[in-house]
């Protein structure tokens, strides 16, 4: 864990169809009439937000919608809302106005739209290892490059009943090839989980290990396969990257 201030990209997936538990949970809620509501992921890796196939939530997380502005809500935890009070991100400053709260597992099946996604809309998964301590909840699912997330795909994909989801909302999401790396090719978190033998989202040791080798890897050796920077080193348009997604109005800066 980072031990001073953390920066995060709060990446803005923005809701277009809520399952139908959101629908009979949040259904009655008047605050919520005409307004938008965003989930919100911190990210540290904004460059690979092309590759974004779905966003995960923690099934025993409870969330909030909280209050932006007259148009916009977000869906975050209260402590992620608390944080983000005193960082000039509502209209009113210091101030939050908890709209609705929500169960994680209630959340899982809403469709959302994840800006620079490939995917035109992407859906709203669980995984048990969200941690309620951490950014603001949400984790946006990048499996092409993050061992956690490509694990996590991979339990998923084999019990889908299990986890209470229906196979389509995996199964026609692929990772996408993002970056490419000497040493792992353009899949990095799929090869790595492959040669450290991970195979589930549980196996904590081998995923710090491949999460360690895929950062580093990452920023001193990749180069963008997709998007305007294809051909460019990550390290150059890293930031670029994070500042057109900030000035298009899809993400904004998070610190914790
Ligand atoms: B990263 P750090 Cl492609 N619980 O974003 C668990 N994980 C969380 C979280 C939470 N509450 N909030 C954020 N995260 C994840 C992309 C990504 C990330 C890639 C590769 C590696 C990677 C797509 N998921 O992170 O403890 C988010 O996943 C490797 C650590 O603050 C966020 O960035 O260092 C990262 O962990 C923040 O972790």
């Amino acid at each position: 864990e980072a031990l001073g201030p953390q920066e995060y990209t709060a990446i803005k997936m923005t809701v277009m169809d809520w399952s139908n538990k959101a629908k009979e949970v949040l259904g009655q809620v008047k605050e919520l009439e005409g307004k938008t509501v965003h989930m919100v992921a911190a990210t540290l890796r904004p460059e690979t937000m092309y590759g974004q196939t779905n966003c995960f939530v923690g099934p025993d997380i409870t969330y909030g919608i909280y209050n932006v502005n007259d148009k916009d809500a977000f869906l975050i935890t209260e402590r992620a809302a608390r944080n983000m009070a005193h960082q000039k991100i509502y209209a009113q400053e210091g101030v939050i106005n908890k709209l609705a709260e929500i169960k994680g597992s209630d959340i899982v099946g809403t469709k959302i739209h994840a800006p620079l996604s490939t995917y035109v809309h992407v859906y709203v998964l669980p995984m048990e290892t969200v941690s309620p301590t951490k950014g603001t909840g949400v984790v946006t699912s990048v499996p092409s490059d993050s061992p956690d997330d490509f694990a996590t795909v991979m339990d998923l994909k084999k019990k889908p009943e299990y986890y209470k989801i229906e196979p389509e909302w995996i199964a026609d999401y692929e990772p996408i090839p993002i970056l490419e790396t000497p040493t792992y090719g353009i899949l990095t978190a799929p090869t790595l989980c492959k040669e450290l033998k991970i195979n589930s989202q549980k196996d904590t040791n081998q995923l710090a290990k491949a999460k360690e080798l895929a950062y580093k890897e990452s920023f001193y050796q990749g180069v963008m396969v997709i998007g305007k920077y294809k051909g460019s080193k990550v390290q150059d348009v890293k930031g670029k990257i994070k500042d057109e997604l900030i000035a298009s109005g899809g993400a904004f800066v998070y610190n914790e």
